[in-house]
């Protein structure tokens, strides 16, 4: 399995780092954003190391279609009749940890566009 001794969310995978784990799959792990952005925010990301959903997406789609099935999973468990699930790709559109991630928001009325 591909993994990054640096990557914080691959010491999450490995249990080196704590987290509240809310859903697991066999090429996934879902768990709560440390600085919760809406009532649910959880986060959902391959086991495998990949920089971003366009690499997983090249190396690996079933796992990216995963992530995308599991977030469903996560917003249907949390009750939320509508969700927002988002990708930040590359530092200027706010990503900051460099292990792919899809972020499930919900339980808030949302705005359009995203600043
Ligand atoms: O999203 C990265 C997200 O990762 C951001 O919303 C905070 C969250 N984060 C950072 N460290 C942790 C830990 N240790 N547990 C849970 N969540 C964490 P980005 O799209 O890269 O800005």
């Amino acid at each position: 399995m591909k993994t990054d001794d640096d990557c914080l969310f691959c010491k999450i995978v490995a249990g080196d780092i704590p987290a509240t784990v809310v859903r697991e799959s066999a090429r996934t792990v879902a768990f709560r954003d440390i600085s919760p952005q809406a009532p649910t925010h959880v986060l959902v990301i391959p086991k495998e190391h990949y920089r971003d959903a366009p690499e997983l997406a090249s190396a690996d789609p079933a796992a990216l279609a995963e992530v995308v099935s599991e977030g469903a999973a996560v917003a249907e468990a949390e009750g939320l009749g509508a969700f927002r699930l988002v990708f930040n790709t590359g530092a200027e559109a706010g990503q900051s940890v460099f292990h792919t991630h899809a972020h499930v928001l919900g339980g808030r009325t949302m705005q359009w566009p995203p600043g």
